[in-house]
């Protein structure tokens, strides 16, 4: 299976994250995620490692907002230009507002900060000096995963660092800056239309937001449900879609210790769905936070149940793009991906 990575995400590595009550800690979507994971697939001699092409921005900026995008491109020199603590030590830095655009008003603030209150849902979403390219180079891998998908129809896996499914059309959030998998969605859906699969334990905000109004490309996520879990605000299951996109849209909240059987049930919905909707590709957002363990999570997913979903998901038969987003039980975490792509092999 071609394996599209890239190593240009491991400056991104800020020097911490603000966690729940204001804490920092320190930042859990870290280099060694994707070390694990390499190591893993290192063992497996049908993986096929390919360095991502250069799709330009133009496919980014098809599913998220230029301004954004640009905030994103200088943000980091800009805030150094203007801080200068950050400028006498850059690498204990992190760049986040400490204001947020309350209820979303409609106009774009000037300044540096105001941008990022404007452009940031939360503060998981640290920006450092490698962020941006790092952030295109894991759209590249997604875009490129695509291409593979779309030319052999073959399953390719895009090893994407950092994640991309909480990122909307302008927000970064969750550790996401560009949405990897609704990029590689849309770019596919110029051949046909697409379905898209998120099973990350955490809603798949982004996604939903790119693809609310549209019924060429039908998006599902099966997650924690946001009445006690992150991204709190959306992916509630009476959010269906809008407009021409009604219908095209479903959420699957689930409770605190879904277990294997649990999680089985609900994908099954989603894979009737997905197998009336007939789409001609399939774009997976593959978290493994449902792990039992995981210390963002709560589900109670186990290894067998990684063999369970894969085979499930590959029965489809649709050529298709599996996307890297979350899982932090870095111990656990290589092991678990490769059991899912297994399945697909
Ligand atoms: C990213 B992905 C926890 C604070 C929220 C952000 C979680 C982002 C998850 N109470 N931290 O979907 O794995
Ligand atoms: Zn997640």
């Amino acid at each position: 299976m071609k394996t599209f990575y890239s190593d240009a995400h491991r400056k991104h590595y800020p020097p911490f994250e603000v966690f729940d009550g204001g804490k920092r800690v320190p930042y859990l979507e870290n280099p060694d995620r994707m070390d694990r994971i390499l190591s893993a697939l290192n063992k497996r001699d049908w993986i096929e490692f390919v360095e991502p092409l250069d799709f330009g921005l133009d496919p980014i900026y098809a599913v998220h907002d230029k301004n954004y995008i640009t905030f994103l491109a200088s943000a980091w020199t800009e805030w150094l230009d203007s801080d200068s603590d950050a400028a006498a030590s850059p690498e204990t830095h992190a760049f986040l507002p400490a204001t947020f655009a309350l209820r979303r008003t409609p106009r774009v603030p000037g300044t540096l900060l105001g941008k990022a209150g404007y452009y940031m849902m939360d503060l998981s979403a640290c920006i450092v000096e490698a962020t941006y390219a790092a952030a295109l180079a894991s759209a590249n891998c997604a875009l490129s995963a695509a291409d593979t998908a779309f030319r052999t129809q073959h399953p390719a896996f895009a090893l994407c660092r950092p994640p991309g499914h909480h990122a909307g059309k302008d927000y970064a959030a969750g550790y996401c800056f560009i949405n990897n998998a609704s990029v590689a969605a849309n770019w596919l859906s110029s051949k046909g239309k697409v379905a898209v699969l998120d099973i990350d334990y955490h809603a798949g905000n982004g996604t939903q937001d790119i693809f609310y109004e549209r019924n060429d490309v039908l998006t599902i996520s099966i997650h924690g449900d946001p009445d006690f879990e992150y991204p709190h605000y959306i992916g509630f299951a009476d959010e269906t879609g809008a407009g021409a996109g009604i219908g095209f849209h479903r959420n699957f909240p689930l409770p605190a210790g879904t277990d294997d059987a649990h999680y089985l049930s609900a994908l099954e919905e989603a894979l009737t769905m997905i197998k009336i909707f007939a789409p001609k590709y399939l774009a997976v957002s593959a978290g493994m936070d449902t792990f039992d363990g995981d210390p963002l999570g709560k589900f109670k997913v186990t290894r067998n149940g990684f063999a369970e979903i894969g085979k499930r998901i590959a029965a489809l038969n649709l050529p298709s793009v599996i996307i890297m987003e979350g899982g932090y039980a870095n111990e656990a975490l290589g092991e678990n991906i490769v059991t899912l792509l297994e399945e697909f092999k």
